[in-house]
């Protein structure tokens, strides 16, 4: 039985995908190392990672937040741990929605992450 899915659906499987367009590269097929977390980061979420990274001098922004996510220390990435990141970056991009628009009841969004001309 082949349901329509929806696009909420839809969309949180295109995170799982993604995932593993990276995940299965290199070493075990469903967790991510570090260059393949690397890689993911920088093509996939250049607008986050531009957001975060302050600049100071010789710090790696992604070893960072990898350290930050691996909470079980195997110096691996399961999905589990990266949708912690993918939460931050939702909320960030929401964050970025409403930087001078409404919340509440009359609620309007500007552009995201990485959309429109006010990504930085
Ligand atoms: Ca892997
Ligand atoms: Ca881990
Ligand atoms: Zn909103």
């Amino acid at each position: 039985m082949a349901g329509e899915m929806s696009v909420f659906e839809r969309s949180l499987n295109s995170i799982v995908e993604a995932f593993h367009q990276y995940s299965r590269r290199e070493d075990n097929n469903d967790t991510l190392n570090k260059k393949e977390f690397k890689l993911l980061m920088q093509k996939e979420l250049p607008s986050y990672l531009k957001k975060v990274d302050r600049n100071e001098d010789g710090k790696d922004v992604v070893k960072d937040i990898m350290e930050d996510l691996d909470t079980n220390l195997d110096n691996e990435l399961s999905f589990e741990e990266a949708i912690m990141l993918f939460s931050r970056v939702i909320n960030a991009s929401h964050e970025t929605m409403h930087q001078g628009h409404h919340r509440g009841h009359d609620h309007s969004h500007g552009p995201g992450l990485g959309q429109g001309s006010q990504a930085r």
